[in-house]
């Protein structure tokens, strides 16, 4: 590190400053390395996910993904062509920033993401400043007890009125960040707008909107501590659960999840196992009344790839027990209109890789939500970067799915078949 830089640093405020090379990162001696692989069908990815590889992202058959040596040899033998990216502290420690802080805050550069304690801030002032039409709670606390926030914005906020309720999710997973902000959009979007902007008027009138900016407060905590970015997804209990494999309905039925805690995408002990998922899922049950669920639509944001996901993920069939074919076909069509207006690709979650365990398989087969996923920005490359853009792209990167938001929030309206 440069003296200029250093003294730049001091003087932009940073209370410690340590150089990179002596900090140690989460994972000391990792060897696991960072691959891509064209040409693979969801089969080569389901199979790539079971054996322990870590699936970073899809677009077009070309899969990044994490694996040691083992996935490696295994992926080798099913005559996969493996291109390496680089090691996972390598290619971290070229994405962080060569300065560190002692802050808990994000790395220097992208100061504009939210911090938890930022998240909290901007859910109060909504509240100070629009508390007609928002209203701050939570769905509970995490595993090391952070208050899992939930906004509610509509008309009559303090009244529990006959509207559809529409849910959005962000963060399950620790380090996709730019999740966080998109519900924040949500949240500034319809309440800045109220009042001015006819759309998001009706809106507000006619629904209640419910937000849940972060799912994973403790994983996106963990995930910058000591500011810099350590690739982190699951929640912080134990090793970590990944949450969206926790959920209970087909809970770790078929291989699309690990049952060792060290993986990436380790299941839980059981089905709502993690704190966060019950609590999450409680809250959902809770809006069952008089025997009519009150959510009839939701979006759990991701990162990456951008894609527009509709369950199922535990099987490749397109219609199942509980997906009739007109079903199927909605899911579709709503998928496909939302993913017209952000120019995402639209697909049934498994066309992916099987996942079960997932949290729209869970609204959708448990209580029939209209749930889908959105893999935000960007499309692909980087490997790990790909889940830390710069805070330059929050603005476009989130007002991009402001009409998909709108669409689901008038679908929300419809009948399911
Ligand atoms: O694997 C996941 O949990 C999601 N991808 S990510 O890279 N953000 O981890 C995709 C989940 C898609 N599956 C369902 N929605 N069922
Ligand atoms: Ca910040
Ligand atoms: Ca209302
Ligand atoms: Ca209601
Ligand atoms: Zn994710």
């Amino acid at each position: 590190m440069g003296n200029t830089r250093r003294i730049a640093a001091v003087v932009a405020g940073m209370a410690l400053i340590v150089p990179l090379s002596a900090t140690t990162s989460a994972q000391p001696s990792d060897d696991r390395t960072v691959y891509e692989i064209s040409g693979t069908s969801a089969e080569d990815r389901t199979a790539l996910a079971r054996s322990g590889a870590d699936v970073l992202g899809v677009r077009d058959g070309t899969v990044t993904l994490i694996a040691g040596p083992a996935e490696v040899s295994a992926a080798r033998a099913k005559g996969l062509d493996l291109t390496e990216l680089g090691g996972v502290e390598e290619l971290l420690a070229e994405r962080n920033p060569d300065v560190r802080t002692s802050a808990n805050d994000f790395p220097a550069g992208d100061e504009d993401y939210h911090t938890y304690a930022e998240v909290t801030e901007e859910l109060e002032r909504a509240v100070a400043e629009h508390g007609d039409i928002a209203s701050l709670s939570s769905v509970g606390d995490s595993h090391e007890g952070r208050a899992l926030h939930l906004l509610k914005i509509s008309d009559n906020v303090a009244q529990d009125e006959d509207e559809p309720e529409v849910l959005f999710t962000c963060n399950q997973h620790a380090r996709e960040h730019l999740t966080t902000e998109m519900c924040l959009r949500i949240v500034e979007r319809f309440t800045d707008g109220y009042g001015s902007d006819p759309v998001v008027t009706e809106l507000v009138d006619t629904r209640e909107i419910l937000v849940v900016p972060t799912v994973n407060p403790d994983g996106a905590e963990y995930d910058i501590s000591g500011g810099y970015y350590h690739g982190w997804r699951k929640n912080r209990d134990g090793s970590g659960t990944d949450l969206n494999r926790n959920w209970g309905y087909q809970w770790g039925c078929c291989g699309g999840s690990s049952s060792w805690p060290s993986s990436d995408t380790y299941r839980g002990t059981s089905a709502f196992s993690a704190p966060e998922t019950a609590a999450l899922a409680a809250f959902v049950d809770s809006r069952v009344v008089g025997g009519e669920q009150q959510i009839t639509a939701h979006i759990d944001f991701h990162t990456y790839s951008e894609l527009v996901l509709w369950p199922f993920g535990y099987t490749y069939a397109d219609t199942a027990p509980d997906m009739t074919r007109e079903q199927a076909q909605r899911f579709q069509d709503v998928g496909t209109a939302m993913a017209a207006s952000n120019g995402y690709t639209p697909q049934q979650s498994s066309d992916l890789y099987i996942t079960d365990g997932s949290v729209n398989d869970w609204m959708w087969g448990e209580h029939g939500i209209l749930s889908l996923t959105f893999e935000m920005y960007p499309a692909s490359g980087g490997g790990l970067d790909g889940f830390y853009p710069p805070d330059e792209v929050i603005e476009p990167e989130t007002r991009r799915n402001d009409e998909a938001v709108q669409i689901l929030l008038e679908e929300a309206g419809n009948p399911m078949p």
